[in-house]
């Protein structure tokens, strides 16, 4: 006997499985010789040690391949022990991005100004300062230009640091009655503090029809409030201020907590020198307009007390 079948079922590994079959069977193997050497022998011993070799050769053959067989089913397990998932694990928490708030902010400043009947206009970010302060009842030499800390392009343009130059450009395409809003990005080279960044965005509101009054917009701003805050906790105040395109004016405050204000923006009735400016006669036609701050609204409804927090800074 070569080797026993014993010994063949003791064999781990599929290497050393082929190096015994080609040790056995292969070109040089034994059994290949044994067959060789059968040419050296009479008919009648070459008949009977030739069927012994066969008989050997075949259970040699079933012997290996039954091992191949163990051996690789071995393999298998060891691997899906391996690969083995415990799937009554929870599942694993994926971050998705969320809408940043101001994007959600304008689309619902958007759709609440949409459902009571405004369209909303665009202007560009890089303004002339005739939109920007001329027609807007800001001469050269007006102090409120230099208010407005400005960050010039050249001498021609600027980045426009408020979205009232909207104003002027929506009402060269239309005439009254007219009833929109515009958000977006303005500039300022304020310096980054807790209610302040160089940019931030605003939403212009701007209705022109005849009788309209300060108690219409007074009532617009309140149930805006109301209705994006939705907290009745919140103090609101309109406080008398200044603006060279409105007259009177006014500044709206909101606090939380009765002691500290934040301003949210300014508003007031159209200067009749505007109207003009917009070819509207003023004593037939009057306008109220505002301009708030995007980013101080979410400040107050995320009570959040640094603008940083909301701007990523
Ligand atoms: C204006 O910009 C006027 N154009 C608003 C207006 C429009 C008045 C129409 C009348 C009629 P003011 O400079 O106050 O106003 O800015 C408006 C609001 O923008 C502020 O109340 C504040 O909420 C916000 N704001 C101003 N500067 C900054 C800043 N640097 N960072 C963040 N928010 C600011």
């Amino acid at each position: 006997m070569i080797i026993s079948e014993c010994e063949i079922e003791n064999i781990t590994t599929l290497e050393e499985l082929e190096s015994l079959r080609q040790h056995l069977l292969g070109k040089d193997g034994l059994i290949t010789k044994e067959m060789k050497g059968l040419s050296t022998l009479s008919i009648d011993k070459k008949k009977q040690k030739g069927q012994e070799i066969n008989v050997l050769k075949d259970r040699l053959v079933s012997a290996i391949k039954r091992q191949k067989g163990v051996i690789e089913d071995q393999l298998l397990q060891k691997e899906l022990e391996a690969q083995r998932i415990d799937v009554t694990l929870p599942g694993r928490k994926r971050h998705q991005g969320r809408q940043h708030p101001l994007t959600w902010g304008m689309e619902w400043v958007k759709n609440y100004f949409s459902l009571k009947g405004f369209d909303t206009q665009t202007g560009p970010d890089i303004e002339t300062p005739f939109y920007n302060f001329d027609a807007l009842n800001i001469p050269s030499h007006h102090p409120a230009r230099q208010s407005h800390d400005t960050f010039y392009v050249n001498n021609d343009l600027l980045l426009r640091t408020h979205t009232s130059s909207v104003q002027i450009r929506a009402m060269e395409m239309q005439k009254p009655p007219v009833r929109l809003i515009s958000m977006g990005r303005v500039y300022r080279s304020d310096a980054l503090d807790m209610t302040h960044s160089p940019m931030f965005h605003q939403i212009e509101g701007l209705v022109i029809e005849p009788g309209i009054h300060m108690g219409h917009l007074k009532g617009l701003l309140l149930s805006l409030f109301k209705d994006f805050f939705d907290n009745p906790q919140l103090s609101i105040r309109f406080r008398p201020s200044f603006f060279p395109f409105t007259e009177p004016s006014a500044e709206i405050d909101i606090s939380f907590d009765e002691k500290n204000w934040l301003e949210m923006g300014g508003c007031g009735m159209v200067h009749p020198n505007v109207l003009e400016n917009m070819n509207i006669d003023p004593t037939s036609h009057q306008g109220f307009a505002f301009g708030l701050g995007m980013e101080r609204l979410l400040m107050v409804k995320h009570k959040m007390t640094d603008i940083r927090r909301l701007i990523g800074c």
